[in-house]
């Protein structure tokens, strides 16, 4: 690791200084307490460890964040919208029929049950009070609707810098995107200058630990792996001593998303993520659980499990351009209230998006 990539900016500099006194002494919840720590989910992190907050590494151009993103959501947009252009054509009136067709659409638009009956019921009242009397008013108030259910969960992922490397442990099912999303994310940060390591956690497959060092060459950061079929958790407990002693800041730990071994794989995760903490008393600092969109209801379902396991403090959504299923966000925002952190809209590194509740409603459903 070359001295540029040690430095870190400014403000970096300026607040590591701030957060040396002030840094938290919790205990670190361990064995039987770690069931307890579970019920009563993450400890909350204090004003201290949020000193400098980022939110962000991505351009700030609305304008141009927004087209990516529609572009993005293309298959989902066009999906949507042309199902409810096959209710409305030729229709002059929302009458009962409309209505039934309506349910229909938005049953199948992967938004969820829930949120499904909500704005048709919305919607129904609507047309009653003759509030809404033709088919684009009835896509505005989809719009909205989804955009303020949205909002409740956009919450960027902050990232502090202190005299602790903040640490994200990645789980997701296999084939979501975790390793993918890492090097997204590793990317951002390498290219703004901070101290970045990557673990392998996966100690499982060869292949993944292959594919992370891949990455972590290709973006100039460091990979902390074990030996082949090394207990993930000495891995994650090695990494996060490497972490301390070496002053990373940022330290994204890959897991697997499916196991061979008799150990079920929540048991695993589990064990890495106590170990994360055993070293450093607030780590991980996120736990980003990785959801491939294209799984439409299935994500719902495996985005629940995994956080009745390990309690989730954010969500990525991936491969949203790949799918026409990309509504199943306002179903998992809907009924988990997680933070959405990121979205997924492509291979390339800077196709990982902060997630935005306005775009995302305005590119899943404008007309134009
Ligand atoms: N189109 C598209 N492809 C994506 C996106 N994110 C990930 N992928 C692709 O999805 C595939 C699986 O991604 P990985 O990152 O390897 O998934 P993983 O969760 O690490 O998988 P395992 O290690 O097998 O558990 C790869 O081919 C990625 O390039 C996305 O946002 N869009
Ligand atoms: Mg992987």
């Amino acid at each position: 690791m070359s001295e540029e990539k040690k430095k870190t900016g400014f403000l970096g500099r300026l607040f590591k200084r701030n957060r040396l006194e002030d840094k938290p002494q919790e205990e670190t919840a361990t064995g039987e307490d770690y069931v307890q720590e579970l019920q009563s989910e993450h400890p909350e992190e204090t004003e201290s460890d949020r000193k400098i907050v980022d939110a962000t590494s991505e351009d700030q151009d609305e304008a141009r964040n927004l087209l990516v993103l529609k572009t993005g959501l293309t298959k989902t947009r066009k999906g949507f919208l042309k199902s409810l252009d096959g209710i409305f054509a030729g229709k002059k009136e929302l009458d009962e029929q409309v209505l039934g067709r309506l349910e229909e659409v938005l049953l199948r638009a992967d938004i969820g049950v829930q949120t499904s009956y909500e704005l048709l019921e919305q919607v129904t009242d609507r047309v009653k009070r003759r509030e809404i009397d033709d088919p684009a008013k009835v896509i505005k108030h989809i719009r909205d609707m989804v955009r303020q259910s949205l909002e409740k969960v956009e919450s960027p992922l902050r990232v502090g810098y202190g005299t602790e490397p903040f640490v994200i442990m990645v789980i997701g099912v296999n084939g979501s995107g975790k390793t993918t999303t890492i090097a997204k994310i590793a990317a951002r940060h390498t290219a703004a200058n901070r101290k970045v390591m990557l673990v392998a956690g996966d100690t499982f497959r060869a292949a993944a630990v292959e594919q992370l060092q891949i990455w972590g060459d290709r973006i100039g950061c460091e990979v902390v792996k074990g030996k082949p079929q090394a207990d993930p958790s000495s891995v994650a407990f090695e990494a996060m001593d490497r972490a301390i002693k070496d002053d990373f800041e940022i330290v994204l730990v890959d897991t697997a998303g499916r196991l061979h071994t008799r150990v079920p794989l929540m048991d695993e995760l589990k064990k890495v993520r106590r170990t994360l903490g055993k070293r450093i008393p607030n780590a991980p600092h996120e736990t980003l659980l990785v959801i491939d969109s294209s799984m439409g209801q299935n994500a719902i379902l495996q985005a629940r499990t995994f956080n009745e396991a390990i309690p989730v403090t954010g969500i990525a959504m991936t491969k949203l351009d790949g799918t026409s299923k990309g509504g199943v966000i306002v179903g998992i925002s809907k009924e988990l209230q997680i933070p959405i952190r990121f979205v997924g809209i492509g291979e390339k590194m800077d196709d990982l998006r902060d997630f935005n509740a306005r775009h995302f409603a305005e590119a899943m459903l404008s007309v134009d």
